[in-house]
């Protein structure tokens, strides 16, 4: 297998498609391969020093007339096409459609005649809601067309791109992935005594606090199940919902049981604490989420939507209700935390369901086979 050097495009922030992003080149870059993330800021999961690992940072220049809306796209496509020339890429993967895509695809053109291969990693919301906005439908139609490859993280997401978009080129499934050297059950977790001081059970939750995750949802399922067990809630992350959640967790008078981490970089310290994992959302193409709480051996409550069917088998590796049925939920909490041989039975299915089908060695070989097929066709 020929060593590649790779770029990477992606959203920085703490969102999974960036973790996607961050840990594939990481791990791309420990097979040999030379990574260049192209992105606003330094990627939250990137930590440590690999010579293999560049960085390059994507600015957008200032001017009065910009005030509401820094050309970010066109900015990304000088970069891309910047770094493409200067270390001779052999491609460039761009996570998130909107507007990695249409940036790789204008960087492709000024680069001609240098050849610039693009990939394109669907992950969501770039189809599922930004790209149905009639602003950005026919754009984010055109770069997916455009691209030399394209990805999708479940075959949901696959099967609402062919919909939505009317995409007649092949997409290739390619599942997220976990760490499971990483992401592992601890017998004594030391974030347990912080979320439960008095022996309370713990529910976990990690998003970026927008309104596809439910969290009122999550709020009254903690309700019910707090006022049959001593329960504590541990709300990991941040975003457009937090006030608003904090503001229904002191009205339902259960603020003192709700522990508000934040945005936390190190969450494989943090899961392992969790008895259970919930993650009601309206709309989840993979919930990587709910993926790294499994490979912790923690069972996940989720929503029976999009992707998460695909990670979670229902009744063996975890439990799945309709996003809004609190009743359902609540019941199945109960049950878990009520019944300990349940819970570590469905948390070892749910770890060995990680390790075989979603671990990270497997997957990344996958991309590399992609990248191998894109750069030779
Ligand atoms: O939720 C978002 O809008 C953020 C988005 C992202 O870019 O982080 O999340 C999506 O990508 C993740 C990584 O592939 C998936 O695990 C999430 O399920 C997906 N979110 C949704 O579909 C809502």
């Amino acid at each position: 297998m020929s060593r590649l050097k790779i770029g990477i495009v992606c959203y920085p922030t703490l969102g999974g498609s960036g973790v996607v992003a961050t840990e594939l080149g990481k791990a791309l870059a420990k097979l040999g391969n030379e990574i260049h993330f192209i992105t606003t800021g330094h990627p939250s999961r990137l930590s440590g020093y690999d010579e293999r690992v560049y960085l390059h940072k994507v600015v957008t220049g200032e001017y009065p007339l910009f005030q509401q809306y820094a050309p970010y796209s066109l900015s990304l496509a000088v970069k891309i096409r910047e770094v493409a020339e200067q270390y001779r890429l052999d491609l460039v993967h761009v996570h998130y459609a909107i507007p990695h895509a249409a940036s790789a695809f204008l960087a492709k053109e000024m680069l001609k005649p240098q050849r610039l291969p693009t990939m394109t990693t669907l992950h969501g919301t770039d189809i599922t809601l930004v790209g149905i906005m009639p602003s950005y439908y026919e754009i984010t139609r055109f770069s997916i067309e455009k691209s030399d490859a394209v990805t999708a993280v479940s075959e949901f997401l696959r099967r609402e791109t062919v919909r939505e978009f009317r995409i007649e080129r092949p997409i290739e499934v390619i599942h997220n992935f976990v760490d499971t050297e990483l992401f592992r059950p601890k017998a004594s977790c030391a974030a347990r005594t912080r979320l439960s001081p008095n022996g309370e059970k713990v529910l976990m939750h990690i998003s970026n606090f927008r309104k596809v995750k439910n969290l009122p949802v999550l709020l009254q399922v903690f309700n019910d199940v707090q006022k049959h067990i001593p329960a504590r809630l541990a709300l990991v992350g941040d975003g457009p919902e937090r006030e608003s959640v904090e503001r229904q967790a002191e009205d339902m008078g259960i603020i003192d049981r709700v522990d508000f981490l934040g945005d936390q970089e190190f969450v494989a310290e943090l899961l392992p604490a969790a008895d259970v994992f919930l993650l009601p959302s309206q709309h989840e193409s993979f919930g990587l989420a709910a993926l790294e709480a499994m490979a912790c051996g923690v069972p996940v409550v989720g929503s029976r939507i999009g992707g998460l069917p695909e990670v979670i088998i229902h009744e063996e590796t975890g439990y799945l209700c309709d996003p809004n049925d609190v009743a359902c939920m609540s019941a199945i909490v109960l049950g878990l935390l009520r019944d300990e041989d349940l819970r570590l039975k469905i948390g070892r299915a749910a770890r060995a369901r990680a390790e075989q089908e979603f671990n990270r060695d497997k997957v990344v070989a996958r991309y590399v086979d992609a990248y191998q097929r894109l750069v030779s066709a």
